[in-house]
Parts: structure tokens; sequence; C-alpha cells
């Protein structure tokens, strides 16, 4: 094979192994227009949020217009896009900010999904368009204060009472469970793990925000507390009655979450190098020293690194070829490395990489719980050793 003459396009740092050319057309525009929102509807305004520790609940039904609540789902009101095009949602919504990422992931991955996947014609057909469209919100309660990483020894119980089902239960830290319309709330039953529709109001279904969070402010975080909560056998989940009901969802929102990493990342390393360039120290813009010369070409070849590893498990999900365990490698290695990249961005930044005035900061912060939920980075280690070994170290 012999080389063309024409010399190769200029490097743009922003892109730098050129991985926009292997996006189609459509994955491009999508990509584009997501990002453009986020320039215009997040970016001006979330330093305040993570401020003040509020999201504003309109945006719901703007990321519905935009056509990312379940884009990756097929019918009842879902864009049917492809894995690659929602993980490209993705990492442009968390180059805005982790929270607004997790409001569409839990919307989206978890409690649409799981209705989606698991659910009756007649649930789906109740919430999934108004889902879609931001117009119902919708939360996922997995987590237990007693039962986090090991949910198989979740408390929250169901138990058949005639044809009805009664819930008894807590559930903890759970993403938009105070504004949610909808609780999709796994219990434990006699015929195993089941998932359940909760509507907003049911009695004895009350929730409690979670305070004092230093990390994804832009977000609403909650208990749910069921209280002897009656739900017709309608309410529950049809189609599983397992660990896996739950589990298959994480994949999905996991999934989500590598491209997710790389674009808050993404954002602290244009955060560093623009600052890096007007910064001006003994003389010279800092930019001009080989430290952090170092530390910017680090951060470049993580950023790119993670989008190829994100793309590649794209690729993969599309053809229905994608396997848990490579999430788990995606996100254990994008979210560990977006972790390096903000907090070597913030020390670019000097004191300013202190301050909200940059995104560097909150970034940083977010990602500490990113790095936690959906599976703790060892869970995803332990998921990936065991899958090399033939051998379980969870318990
Ligand atoms: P194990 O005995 O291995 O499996 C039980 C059943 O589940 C099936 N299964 C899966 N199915 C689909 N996808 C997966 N990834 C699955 N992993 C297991 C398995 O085949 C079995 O099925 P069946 O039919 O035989 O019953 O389960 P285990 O109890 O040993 O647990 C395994 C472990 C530790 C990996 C799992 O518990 C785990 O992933 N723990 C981490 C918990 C976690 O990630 N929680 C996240 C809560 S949601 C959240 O954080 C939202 S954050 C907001 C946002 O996303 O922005
Ligand atoms: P634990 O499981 O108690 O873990 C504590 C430490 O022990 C971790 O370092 C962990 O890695 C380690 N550990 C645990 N087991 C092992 C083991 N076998 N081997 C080695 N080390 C181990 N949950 C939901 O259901 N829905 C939501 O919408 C949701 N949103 C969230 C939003 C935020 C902001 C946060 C912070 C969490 C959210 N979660 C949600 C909960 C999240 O999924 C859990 O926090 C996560 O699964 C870890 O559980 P834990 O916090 O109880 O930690």
């Amino acid at each position: 094979m012999t080389s063309g003459t024409a010399a190769p396009p200029a490097l743009r740092p922003e892109d730098f192994l050129a991985i926009d050319r292997m996006l189609s057309d459509e994955e491009r525009d999508i990509r584009d227009t997501v990002r453009a929102f986020v320039r215009d509807k997040v970016t001006p305004y979330v330093g305040d949020w993570f401020e003040e520790g509020t999201i504003p609940l309109e945006l719901a039904k703007e990321l519905g217009a935009l056509n990312v609540l379940g884009m990756h789902l097929t019918g009842y009101g879902c864009a049917g896009a492809s894995a690659t095009a929602y993980g490209l949602a993705c990492m442009e919504l968390e180059a805005g900010d982790s929270g607004i990422r997790s409001l569409v992931s839990v919307q989206g991955s978890l409690a649409m999904f799981a209705i989606w996947k698991w659910g009756s014609e007649e649930q789906k057909q109740e919430w999934l368009p108004r889902m879609a469209a931001g117009e119902a919100i919708g939360c996922f309660g997995l987590t237990e204060p007693d039962a986090g990483s090991d949910p198989g020894s979740m408390r929250t119980r169901a138990r058949r009472d005639g044809g009805d089902w009664i819930i008894s239960g807590q559930k903890m830290w759970i993403t938009n469970g105070s504004v949610a319309d909808v609780a999709v709330v796994w219990a434990r039953t006699d015929e195993g793990v089941m998932g359940f529709v909760v509507p907003k109001g049911t009695k004895g279904f009350t929730t409690q925000d979670i305070h004092k969070k230093l990390s994804l402010r832009a977000s609403v975080t909650s208990e749910l507390l069921l209280d002897e909560v009656r739900l017709p056998d309608s309410a529950r989940l049809p189609e599983v009655a397992s660990l896996k009901g739950p589990l298959s969802c994480l994949n999905e929102a996991r999934y989500g979450i590598v491209w997710g990493a790389v674009g808050a990342a993404r954002a602290c390393f244009e955060a560093a190098l623009s600052y890096s360039k007007e910064r001006t120290q003994f003389d010279k813009p800092i930019a001009s020293f080989q430290i952090q010369q170092q530390k910017l070409a680090n951060m470049a070849v993580e950023v790119n690194r993670g989008t190829l590893v994100a793309l590649q498990l794209g690729r993969l999900k599309d053809e229905s070829a994608l396997r848990p365990e490579q999430v788990s490698l995606g996100k254990l290695a994008n979210v560990n490395a977006a972790l390096d990249v903000c907090r070597t961005a913030r020390q670019v930044l000097g004191a300013n990489g202190i301050t909200l005035e940059y995104p560097v900061i909150r970034h940083m912060n977010n990602l500490e719980s990113v790095v936690t939920y959906e599976g703790t980075a060892d869970v995803h280690a332990l998921s990936i050793g065991q899958a090399l070994t033939g051998i379980s170290a969870f318990r």
C-alpha cells in the first residue's frame, strides 16, 4: 500500500486523534446539537446551580424536546437512536455537568429502560411517552442504607395481599427521588427480586432530600420511604423476578457514564489548556514550562484514549455484542482517567482552580460521585477480575 502525497490535515487540540472522522454524519449532527444545547442552556448557569444545590425542573422538558430522554429506546415516543449516538449525547451533557447527564441517565437508562424492558404494555403506554417528553420524571430505587455494592442484600420487601402487593422499606441516595412523578422500586419477594412502578403521592410513599453534598450538587438526591405501600399487581414489572432486572438497567446507565466521564475530562482539559496560554508567571505563559506541557500532554492522552474506549463500546453495543464486563472496563478506565485529568487541570489553574468561576473543581467533585455510583471502581475491578480469572472475589 502506498501513502498519499497530500499533507495530513492540521492537528486540532480538541480532537487530537481526529476521532471525529470515525463518526457518521448523523452521529456528528446529534453530538453538535447536544453540544449547542449545553453551551446555551447549561454552561452559563450550572456553576450557580451547583453553588445553590439546585437544578431547574424545566430542564427535563427541554431535554425531552432535545430527544435525549430514553433516546436509545425504540417506540413509545423514544428517538430510537443508536447506542453510539446516545453515548455522544452523554459525553456532551457531562461536559456541562455530571448532574445533567445523571438526570438523563436515570430517566432514560434506569427508570424508562426498566419499564421498556421488563414492564407490561399498559405500563409502557402509560409512562414512556410522557417520560420521553420530560413531562414525567422517573427515579430508580435500588440502593438502601445497608445495601449499596451488594444490592442482593436489600431489605425492602413486597408481599402479596390478595390481588395487591404491600411494600415496606427504605431506599437511599436516589437521584431525582423527591422530584420524580414515578419511582421504579426494587424489592425482595418470595418469588425473587421484583420491580414496582410507584407513582408519586401513593399512600405510604414519601421522600426526603439528602443535603450537605459537596458533589453532584446540581442534582436532586433523596431517600425513599415506603411504609406499607399498597399497590395493585398491575404496578409490578411482570417480566422479571431476579436481580437480573435491576442489574440489566445498570448496564445501560454505566455505558452512558463511560462516555460522560470523557466529557467531564474534556471540559477540564480545555479549561486548563486555555488558562495555561493566558496565565503569565516568570514573564512567560505557564504553557511554556515543560512541567505544564507534560500535564497537558497527559490530559490529551487520557481524553483521546477515553473517547476511543467509549466509541469501541458504542460500536459493540450497536452490534448487540457488548458484554457487561466490557462496560465495567470502560467505566473503571474512563472515570479513573477523568478524575486524574480533572485533578491535574485543577492544579494548572492554581488558586483559580478552586472557584466555581471555572468548571474544573465542579467536575472534579462530581466525579467523586461518578466513581462511586453505578458500581464503585472496586466493584468494576472485581467484575473484570472475575472475567479474567473465572474466580469471584466479591465474597
Ligand atoms: P449475581 O449472583 O452475579 O447475579 C444475580 C443475577 O443477575 C444477573 N446479572 C446480570 N444481569 C444483567 N447485567 C449484569 N451486569 C448482571 N450481573 C449479574 C446474573 O446472571 C443473575 O441472574 P439470574 O437470572 O441467575 O438470577 O449477583 P451478585 O449479588 O453476586 O452481584 C454482582 C455485583 C456485585 C456485580 C452486583 O451486585 C453489582 O453490580 N453491584 C453494584 C451495585 C450498583 O452498581 N448499584 C448502582 C445503583 S443505581 C445508581 O447508582 C444510579 S447513579 C445515577 C446515575 O446513573 O447517574
Ligand atoms: P459500599 O457498598 O458500602 O462501599 C463502601 C466501600 O467498600 C467502597 O469503596 C466499595 O468499593 C468497597 N467495597 C464494597 N464491597 C466490596 C467488595 N466486595 N470488595 C472490595 N471492596 C468492596 N443508587 C440508586 O439505586 N439509585 C440512584 O439513583 C442513585 N443515585 C446516586 C447518586 C449519588 C450522587 C450517589 C453518591 C449515589 C447514588 N446511588 C444511587 C447509590 C450508589 O449506587 C451507591 O452509593 C454505590 O452503589 C455504592 O454503595 P455504597 O455507597 O453503599 O458503598
